[in-house]
């Protein structure tokens, strides 16, 4: 606790870990390229630095702060010096903005723009690099890093993969995988957190946007959409409306005006998947096989497990994820000729997950050699596609969604935040359907943002011991303490993404502390407002159980994971 002085004014601290952080909570947006609050400070971008009173100056981001400082923020020395180091990294980086597949969401572009860099004074002399497409869900640009380090830190302290790191010194210093390996070759799990911490276009998705418009233009072609629950809450602040506020129907309208014949909610395939993985984890409880079980939704955590943890696979849930399952079933529901009406069927899943266009390919997401997925775009370029087709999406009506495959119940909804599949698995096993039964679940230790959570819920004589991670360097933390006994679980729920799928790696990625917190928020609001809280009460789920389902349920639902 004390006081400073910033820019004239006395500012009060308490514990803020940084200078930077008092001077942005006094409403100075300090710009920074390699500073996050959530990975190690690395101190290189100095776009942070400040000057005192006696004219020293200092990256505000490595300053702890202390009371009775005079800090000034923009003396003309700072500003010249940061508007400098912005035209440095602009002398060394490829400049084709205007087409750059960050353009917009860059915050070089952004800064060169807000510092009034108005001229390049230095020659390019780097040397230019081969870019990396390895990858079914990044594309890795060397020619755009400007080496803050962001992609390095956040895939090895968040995600505890280590797949980047830097290699030569002084002006041949670049990020790459270990021996210049491509970045397909590593063990990146395709989670896209490098692309999240990214500041300019050197780590982007692999993006499919094409493929959709080439689909939606085919007369003798059916486009199917289904939208992911994260993806609701991730579009709104992006055309000024409440961040967070879940905006499900306006994206139903804006896809069926850009051409797409049906649109589902992957809710209802995140109740088909409460189904049988409560199924699956009662049998194995039953006989004491296979635990904890591993909850498979998340691809990311899958290949993480399939790579680095090989003899806890057949842990792993055998059912598909709520993508693979509605693709599947509706794959099969248009292998009826009448369904089909003599069109092919193309799906496109809207993820807010660049690691699901990998689990798109795995050769366990076909039926019948037939891939269920087609296409999988993220939030990101979804919001490229209705800019594109010039929607203005604030004024769009909801619409609903269509059937038979278009509703979820709460449970579904909830998936997209950290705790939600356990606590939709919990709902599923309550004989009780009211608020405070519904309450009490929520209550239990399974909402909250923390990384690991553990607790146990008691359930027909037994206690049923349940961790739920996310960030998979806290995974790996779990998974340690699985394999040295030091932990007893039943149940493990992992999502790669810290918080869970709303800040996936294809989300728009302008997004502060607020933003994090307002998403969850949106999910457990949009749960709130409906009246079906329980997957097994979806009556949707229990038609197709008794339709197309009936004893397909394994073929549809379920695969194997390989070593
Ligand atoms: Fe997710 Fe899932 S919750 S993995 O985070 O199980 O991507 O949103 O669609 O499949 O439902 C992502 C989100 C998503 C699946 C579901
Ligand atoms: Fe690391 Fe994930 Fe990026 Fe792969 S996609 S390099 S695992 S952060």
């Amino acid at each position: 606790m004390g006081t400073m002085t910033i820019d004239g004014r006395k500012v009060e601290f308490t514990d803020e870990k940084n200078v930077l952080t008092v001077i942005r909570n006094a409403g100075i947006n300090i710009p920074t390229l390699c500073y996050h609050s959530e990975v190690s400070t690395f101190g290189a971008c100095r776009l942070c630095t400040v000057e005192d009173d006696r004219g020293k100056t200092f990256a505000s981001c490595s300053e702890q702060p202390r009371d009775g400082m005079v800090i000034y923020t923009n003396s003309g020395r700072i500003k010249k010096y940061r508007k400098l180091i912005v035209e440095l990294l602009l002398a060394a980086h490829c400049r084709d903005c205007t087409t750059c597949v960050k353009s917009g969401e860059c915050i070089l572009q952004e800064l060169a723009h807000r510092l009034g860099v108005r001229d390049i004074r230095f020659e390019n002399t780097r040397e230019q690099h081969e870019i990396d497409d390895s990858s079914p869900s990044i594309i890795r640009d060397p020619n755009k890093c400007i080496l803050c380090g962001n992609c390095v830190r956040a895939c090895e302290e968040l995600q505890g993969i280590g797949a980047l790191g830097f290699a030569f010194r002084g002006t041949e210093a670049m990020v790459m995988p270990a021996f210049n390996k491509k970045i397909a070759e590593t063990q990146c799990v395709n989670c896209g957190q490098c692309r999240v911490y990214c500041p300019t276009g050197a780590i982007s998705i692999r993006t499919h946007m094409d493929e959709v418009w080439d689909a939606l233009a085919d007369k003798d072609t059916r486009v199917v959409a289904q939208i992911a629950p994260a993806v609701r809450v991730a579009v709104g602040d992006h055309y000024g409306l409440t961040k967070g506020r879940s905006v499900m129907g306006k994206i139903v309208n804006a896809l069926h005006r850009m051409g797409f014949d049906e649109v589902y909610d992957t809710t209802f395939s995140a109740d088909l998947t409460i189904m049988e993985e409560t199924k699956e984890f009662l049998n194995r409880v039953e006989k004491g096989e296979n635990l904890p079980l591993l909850t498979s939704c998340c691809p990311a955590w899958v290949k993480f497990i399939t790579d680095q943890y090989k003899e806890y696979v057949p842990n792993i849930s055998t059912c598909r994820s709520p993508q693979g399952m509605m693709s599947a079933v509706i794959k099969e529901y248009f292998r009826d000729p009448e369904h089909a009406a003599g069109k092919k069927t193309v799906m496109v899943s809207i993820m807010p997950c660049t690691a699901k266009k990998a689990e798109a390919i795995r050769p366990n997401s076909f039926t019948d050699g037939e891939q269920d997925t087609d296409i999988v775009i993220t939030t990101t370029e979804l919001l490229r596609m209705i800019d594109n087709f010039g929607l203005d999406f604030a004024t769009l009506d909801p619409e609903a969604c269509d059937m038979p495959f278009g509703f979820g119940s709460g449970g579904g909804v909830i998936f997209g935040v950290t705790g939600g599949v356990t606590e939709a698995v919990l709902r599923r096993l309550s004989p009780d359907h009211s608020k405070e039964a519904m309450h009490e679940i929520a209550e239990c230790g399974v909402r909250g943002e923390e990384g690991i959570k553990e607790f146990t819920v008691p359930y027909k004589g037994m206690d049923i011991n349940v961790c739920v991670a996310s960030g998979l360097a806290n995974a790996r933390t779990v998974m340690e303490r699985v394999k040295n006994g030091e932990a007893n679980y039943h149940l493990i729920e992992v999502m790669a993404c810290r918080r869970g799928c709303i800040m996936g790696g294809g989300q728009p990625t302008r997004s502060g502390d607020r933003t994090k917190a307002a998403r969850a928020r949106g999910l457990y609001n949009a749960d709130n407002t409906m009246i079906i809280k329980k997957s097994d009460e979806n009556p949707l789920v229990l038609e197709l159980y008794e339709g197309l389902l009936k004893g397909k349920e394994h073929h549809l639902l379920h695969n194997e994971f390989y070593i």
